[in-house]
């Protein structure tokens, strides 16, 4: 693997942007595999935050003020840039979060609690991560709604091929990853999404690991709600976003009442605030904003074609090079088109926790566990795996490095 130019991204030059990875782990130089659960931040991010505190810190849409002007307009121009990244026209349909699951949160307790009845149906995946499961469990225990699951084929991509007898008129939401983070599967959302349309159900897309990887154009994926992270997207932690059409948003009633998303208070009784201060009440985490708002100006910089390209180049790379390993499983769907650089793995019957501790040793991070994901660890018959997974900056020596800390591990293992 000679070449580290990927359709247009120089990851040996996009590694200088992240001072983060310059460090040694243990004696060694890091290797940084654990991207699906969180990524690395740019300078542009840390610089936009930083500057947003040195010069501009005040609070949003309350004052006359000159810093509070400043703020409001960087909270908002961050808001801009995030829905310029997805496609989105109107950026008040674009909700400020914590993060996928307060937004997901957010539409089980507002819509969901506003509009599930005894008997109605929620339909989720055996392949979701908890913050896409019990948010939906919590809703049924208080309002008497179904959930019922779409289960995954011998290669953990979606079974569809019952789909119709899931779907009823009973349906009201149907809630699916876009992109798995256990396995790196890559849903067909857009598909699901007409086919609940056609019963009469909205559709959620969990876009947690697609937003950061995939060159996702929200609305061409036709659902009603998107939610993502900005701590996987090269942004801040406690960022993130509930993007919904206008038409359901505005019928939703609030999430969380206090300040900035009301209209008039009287003491008995409200009125709200338009769309999107409606649904985002409290001091909002105005610096995580801006430094989202960089994030999105980044990836939109490097391309997300690019970062998609690069990482396939990767996956590819790295599933050719762990076919010559012995004793190792790879879990998901065999055809690299199908996922992301997301790759699940186990070593014999290496428990994949000393696995993990073992790469550490020699700087390697990569995740082991169940990945909150535990009904679909269930579903594939073991207990929790390893997990490597990719982004813009990592580079096919950061491959390299994980196989020789593999074939050490087999030694170690007596394999
Ligand atoms: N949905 C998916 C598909 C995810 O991958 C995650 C986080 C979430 C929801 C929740 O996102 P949060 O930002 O609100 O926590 N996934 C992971 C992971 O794979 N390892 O750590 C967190």
């Amino acid at each position: 693997m000679s070449s580290l130019l990927t359709a247009g991204l120089d990851a040996e030059v996009l590694r200088a942007d992240f001072p983060i990875l310059r460090q040694e782990v243990n004696g060694h130089p890091l290797v940084y595999l654990d991207n699906a659960a969180s990524t690395q931040k740019p300078r542009a991010v840390i610089e936009a935050m930083s500057g947003y505190y040195e010069r501009d810190n005040a609070n949003v849409h309350r004052g006359v003020h000159s810093l509070s002007v400043r703020a409001t307009d960087a909270f908002e121009l961050a808001r801009e840039k995030v829905a310029a990244l997805f496609g989105i026209a109107d950026s008040a349909e674009l909700i400020w979060t914590r993060g996928t699951t307060e937004a997901i949160n957010l539409v089980a307790w507002s819509w969901g609690t506003a509009n599930l009845r005894p008997g109605d149906e929620v339909l989720l995946s055996v392949m979701e991560h908890h913050s896409n499961l019990v948010p939906w469990q919590m809703l049924a225990q208080r309002t008497g709604a179904k959930l019922r699951f779409i289960d995954v084929d011998d290669q953990q991509r979606l079974d569809l091929s019952n789909l119709d007898d899931l779907l009823t008129e009973r349906t009201k939401l149907v809630s699916i990853v876009h992109v798995s983070n256990a396995l790196g599967t890559i849903n067909p959302v857009r598909e699901i999404a007409a086919r609940a349309h056609a019963v009469g159900a909205l559709m959620l897309v969990d876009g947690a690991q697609s937003a950061p990887h995939l060159p996702v154009d929200v609305p061409s994926l036709g659902c009603d709600f998107y939610t993502f992270s900005g701590h996987k997207m090269c942004g801040p932690t406690g960022t993130g976003g509930l993007w919904g059409r206008r038409e359901v948003l505005e019928a939703m009633p609030p999430f969380h009442g206090g300040g900035d998303m009301i209209e008039w208070v009287e003491l008995e009784q409200s009125t709200y605030a338009p769309l999107p201060n409606r649904l985002e009440a409290g001091t909002p985490h105005i610096g995580g904003a801006v430094g989202l708002g960089a994030a999105a100006e980044y990836l939109a910089g490097v391309g997300r074609d690019a970062i998609l390209a690069h990482e396939r180049m990767l996956l590819s790379y790295a599933l050719e090079r762990m076919a010559e390993i012995p004793d190792l499983t790879v879990y998901g769907p065999r055809d690299p088109a199908e996922r992301s650089g997301v790759i699940s793995f186990t070593l014999g019957d290496v428990h994949p926790h000393d696995l993990g501790t073992i790469l550490d040793a020699e700087g390697i991070a990569i995740r082991a566990g169940h990945h909150c994901a535990q009904p679909l660890m269930r579903r594939m018959g073991v207990g929790s795996t390893a997990r490597a997974s990719f982004y813009l900056y990592n580079v096919p020596a950061d491959v390299d490095r994980l196989m020789d800390g593999l074939h050490r591990a087999r030694k170690l293992f007596g394999l």
